[in-house]
């Protein structure tokens, strides 16, 4: 039996794309920088058919690349040529809350909005949230560690992650999905397959840790001088207020491109060089005790409080549009660093300089989630100088003992650099590990490794 018949007789022959028309948004990323071309599309159902489908290539040595909701931003879910791909987005299957333990699982083509709105029935909610949430899955989440707006309270979905369903590259499946906290029983099965991005296993279930749903919330934008100013203002506000959840960070240049292509209005009368974007959450309206911090600080030029859904959804949208105004100019070359927060306002100041140095026509435009020194650094009419950028950039953060990627993964995009960010025996852990559970290099080739 040919590969294709295999797959069509483990998912059913509607379920086997291969008509380069209904593939094609399949092959490239969400940027439009990344591309590939898969020989077919595989849709399975449910983990048995995963199973299937990765036994069938691994006896063909066909590779296989993993794909959930193709919001990824390292070219992580784009085939290589004549891979299967291997779509989850059916595995949409989502089980009952566990209101006792505050956990619920998930198939791994659960979107992150879908996950939202069947927990928050029950007054729990994920810790994880970001603007990707309509099309993200929560597979390709755990698979990138995705991070977000929320990390300063809550962490990464790896903190969120309390047990995997997986298929392995020979199509045998590990399940640990009990869910128990306390569990030390050897190494952390778990926690490696979350981050591997797709090279160790094939996600098909996850069982989630859920949080309180705070129905009291108030944003505050607040319009600043500079990084140093927003880090300071970050830290008073932390020390300040436990319900501090997000603390975000974008500069003029990204607000009038923002403006630009979503026809928002100003926020302030008066334009200022930097903003920073905090949400409290607890069980009453934290907007007074915001409010009240605010008006003594120091830091603050101007400053907008919302309490109300309406109002935080309209000062959310100045920080949340970033990537897609960015992509309405063109493709970006896109960068996604860790500083160490001290080092965070000498980094925003040199890196200009750096990447005008790389490429003369480089635009420049950076924003992040402040409190975890996480910058994107997303550089328009540069494509044609990628590498020098990229090279520039990671070399400059590297310098500051940054992290090359701090929360989209590696991919395919950042995998020249690796070894700016992990030593030379973590990259040999690393193989050996890929070797071990991949000896035929099938999942996700070329993603993380060269
Ligand atoms: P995909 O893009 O399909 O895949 C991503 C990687 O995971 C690939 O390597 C893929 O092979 C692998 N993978 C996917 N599913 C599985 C699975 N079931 N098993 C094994 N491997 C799998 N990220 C952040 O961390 N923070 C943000 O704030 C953030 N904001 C974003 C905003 C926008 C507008 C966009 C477009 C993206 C954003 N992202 C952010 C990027 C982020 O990586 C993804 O949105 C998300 O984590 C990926 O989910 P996905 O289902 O789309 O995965
Ligand atoms: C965000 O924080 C995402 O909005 C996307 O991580 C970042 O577009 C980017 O560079
Ligand atoms: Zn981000």
């Amino acid at each position: 039996m040919t590969l294709e018949l295999r797959l069509a007789s483990a998912v059913g022959a509607d379920h086997v794309l291969t008509d380069p028309q209904v593939t094609a948004s399949y092959d490239v990323d969400w940027t439009g920088r990344f591309r590939g071309r898969a020989r077919a599309v595989v849709r399975p159902a449910d983990t048995s058919e995963v199973a299937e489908i990765v036994r069938a290539c691994a006896e063909a040595g066909v590779a296989i690349c993993v794909q959930g909701g193709n919001t990824g931003l390292v070219g992580g879910s784009v085939p290589v040529d004549d891979a299967v791909l291997l779509s989850l987005s059916r595995l949409t299957a989502l089980d009952p809350v566990d209101v006792v333990s505050a956990q619920v699982t998930a198939g791994a083509g659960v979107t992150l909005s879908a996950l939202q709105q069947h927990v928050r029935k029950h007054d729990l909610d994920f810790g994880v949230d970001f603007a990707a949430r309509d099309s993200c899955t929560v597979g390709g989440m755990a698979a990138t560690n995705a991070g977000g707006e929320r990390v300063l309270r809550y962490g990464t979905t790896r903190a969120q992650v309390l047990g995997v369903e997986a298929v392995l590259a020979n199509g045998t499946v590990v399940s640990r999905l009990a869910g128990l906290p306390k569990d030390n029983t050897g190494y952390d099965v778990v926690s490696l397959l979350v981050g591997s991005e797709g090279t160790l296993g094939v996600i098909t279930k996850l069982r989630l840790r859920l949080v309180p749903l705070h129905p009291g919330r108030a944003v505050a934008l607040v319009a600043v001088d500079d990084t140093a100013s927003a880090v300071s203002l970050v830290q008073r506000l932390r020390a300040a207020l436990p319900s501090l959840e997000a603390a975000e960070l974008f500069f003029a240049d990204g607000l009038q491109l923002v403006r630009d292509k979503t026809g928002l209005p100003k926020p302030f009368s008066d334009a200022h060089p930097a903003y920073v974007l905090v949400e409290c959450a607890q069980r009453t309206d934290p907007a007074e005790d915001l409010l009240s911090v605010l008006e003594e600080a120091d830091e603050v030029r101007d400053a907008t409080v919302a309490s109300d859904v309406r109002g935080r959804h309209a000062l959310w949208a100045y920080r949340e549009s970033h990537t897609e105004s960015i992509n309405a100019v063109g493709v970006p070359v896109k960068l996604d660093v860790a500083v160490p927060l001290p080092a965070l306002a000498d980094c925003v100041r040199a890196l200009p300089k750096t990447i005008s140095a790389a490429c003369e026509t480089a635009r420049p435009i950076l924003f992040g989630h402040v409190n975890e020194g996480n910058l994107h650094v997303n550089v328009l009419d540069a494509l044609d100088r990628a590498e020098q950028v990229e090279d520039a950039v990671l070399r400059l953060v590297s310098s500051y003992g940054g992290s090359i990627s701090a929360e989209h993964g590696v991919g395919r995009a950042k995998r020249a650099w690796l070894e700016l960010s992990r030593s030379p025996v973590e990259i040999a852990m690393m193989r050996s590990i890929k070797q071990s559970l991949d000896p035929q290099g099938l999942l996700n080739p070329g993603v993380l490794f060269s």
